[in-house]
């Protein structure tokens, strides 16, 4: 007998119950106009614990991994939702309870799963190399049949991956298809090591550069341009003793800096530089270019304390939500000169995250971005919601970069958005021409829509809304893979 989840916010509302099934929707209905030219996958993944926490409470960051495919052909679109059949997922079905302790803390897990991989699958989803891979920062990656999304298993990359992790943010080389990779705490936990790969399409390894940070720190997202590899290092650091006396993986530190590690491509080790700017939450990137003369852009939002509540200071403080200023920055990194030549630039004045780019433009000069926001002042229904929950965002919003001009979409007063994709018209279409799709779930009707926007026109809303027949659980990040055919 599996019992209720407990009455903690991280398991319950309209996003946050787990949702649990898996399953297919073939012919989805659709309103309004799908472009039948529209032809590939929307892959995406969400956090949605089997069962209810061992310890009696847990973190969004621990649930279990489950895919959702949405693929569209002919102005037709079939859903497929399945777990990630993770080794920790299986022992788990097989005592039907959970098995597993504090997020990234082995040492508070059942005996009975000491040695079995602690990954959940749960952050991202890619295409690549004829494979699926599901992507968990602490762990190599899961392989899937992109098709079936039966799992494989782990990922090794034909025994070519000498780390112990992996990040859930690779980047596609636009011109060569590789895939650009990294791990942290690579050399296990709370290591301050850190590795870069260069992956080809067919899947062998063309680069592998080791570094170390000064201390270990939660990486979580990178930069690649033509010619740096840029690494943020968030002020959320790892301990061993911490975790080994059954603590928190991660603690937020006030007293320490932003810092980014910034290697050239073709370096190693020894030419990496570090740049610094004063505390603050690095969040995940947008995108980067160099200018071939040594200046580096990042951008990304940021934002002035620490939103991961979970991962509270050494004192147990969080600092109240609303107290914490938000904003899209381009960071400036001069490497032509020695010494801290880093510059922050405002982009946008609202708060926003989960941003993405037109993929072919990846780690080049570009201009349009595609984000989800939160507007405090637009209409919410507070009064049967209760207060808007964690990464609660009401509106979707297409930057462009170069101007700062920005068009937003407001859908209603029950609408949380999840990260946006970005799907090119064609093959050929200039930058930013195409269509944004993500996920709306509409809290009040507990129900999940996929919405299809003309990226160049947001402000227009959806042009076809792809209907589900149930709701899915707050989900994370995705991708979009073409049609091979
Ligand atoms: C993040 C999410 C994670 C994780 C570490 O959003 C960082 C950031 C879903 O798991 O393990
Ligand atoms: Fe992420």
């Amino acid at each position: 007998m599996t019992v209720p989840f407990p009455a903690e916010p991280e398991f319950s509302g309209a996003l946050y119950e787990p949702a649990r099934f898996e399953g297919d929707v073939f012919d989805l209905i659709v309103e309004g106009n799908l472009p039948a030219t529209i032809d590939g996958v929307f892959y995406q993944v969400a956090p949605d614990p089997q069962f209810p926490p061992m310890l009696g409470q847990d973190i969004f960051f621990n649930g279990d991994g489950c895919i959702h495919s949405f693929t569209f052909q002919n102005g037709h679109v079939d859903f497929r939702r399945r777990y990630v059949m993770t080794e920790r997922l299986l022992a788990q079905r097989a005592e039907r309870r959970s098995l597993h302790g504090v997020y990234r803390n082995t040492f508070t897990n059942d005996p009975s799963v000491a040695g079995i991989s602690n990954s959940t699958a749960n952050t991202n989803v890619v295409r690549h190399g004829g494979l699926l891979l599901a992507l968990k920062e602490d762990s190599p990656p899961y392989a899937l049949d992109p098709v079936t999304l039966e799992t494989r298993g782990l990922w090794d990359f034909n025994g070519q991956l000498t780390s112990a992790t992996f990040t859930a943010h690779p980047k596609i080389d636009p011109e060569t298809g590789d895939l650009l990779c990294f791990g942290y705490e690579a050399k296990g936990e709370a290591t301050p090591d850190i590795v870069y790969y260069e992956i080809d399409r067919t899947g062998r390894k063309k680069r592998e550069t080791w570094l170390r940070g000064p201390y270990a720190a939660m990486i979580h997202d990178f930069a690649v341009t033509e010619n740096y590899v840029i690494f943020p290092l968030m002020p959320l650091t790892a301990d061993l003793d911490r975790i080994k006396q059954g603590g928190r993986h991660f603690q937020w530190q006030p007293g320490l800096e932003q810092l980014f590690g910034v290697l050239p491509r073709n370096g190693e080790a020894k030419d990496v530089r570090w740049f610094t700017a004063p505390n603050g939450f690095q969040g995940h990137t947008l995108n980067a270019f160099d200018d071939g003369k040594g200046r580096v852009y990042v951008d990304m939002p940021v934002t002035s304390g620490n939103i991961f509540y979970f991962f509270p200071q050494s004192d147990g403080r969080v600092p109240p939500p609303e107290t914490l200023k938000s904003q899209l920055t381009r960071w400036t990194f001069d490497m032509g000169r020695p010494g801290n030549n880093l510059e922050s630039t405002p982009l946008t004045q609202f708060p926003c995250e989960f941003p993405k780019s037109d993929d072919r433009y990846m780690g080049r000069p570009y201009r349009h971005g595609f984000v989800i926001a939160f507007d405090p002042a637009k209409p919410y229904d507070g009064e049967r919601l209760g207060p808007p929950p964690f990464q609660f965002f009401n509106m979707l919003a297409h930057v462009d970069v170069a101007t700062q001009k920005t068009k937003t979409w407001f859908s209603d007063d029950q609408t949380c958005f999840q990260e946006p994709i970005f799907v090119p018209k064609s093959e050929n279409a200039a930058e930013g021409e195409g269509y944004v799709m993500a996920l709306a779930n509409r809290l009040r009707d507990r129900v999940t829509d996929l919405v299809v926007l003309d990226a160049q026109h947001l402000d227009e809303g959806p042009i076809a809304t792809v209907k589900l027949p149930f709701r899915l659980r707050m989900s994370l990040h995705g991708s979009w893979a073409p049609a091979e055919h």
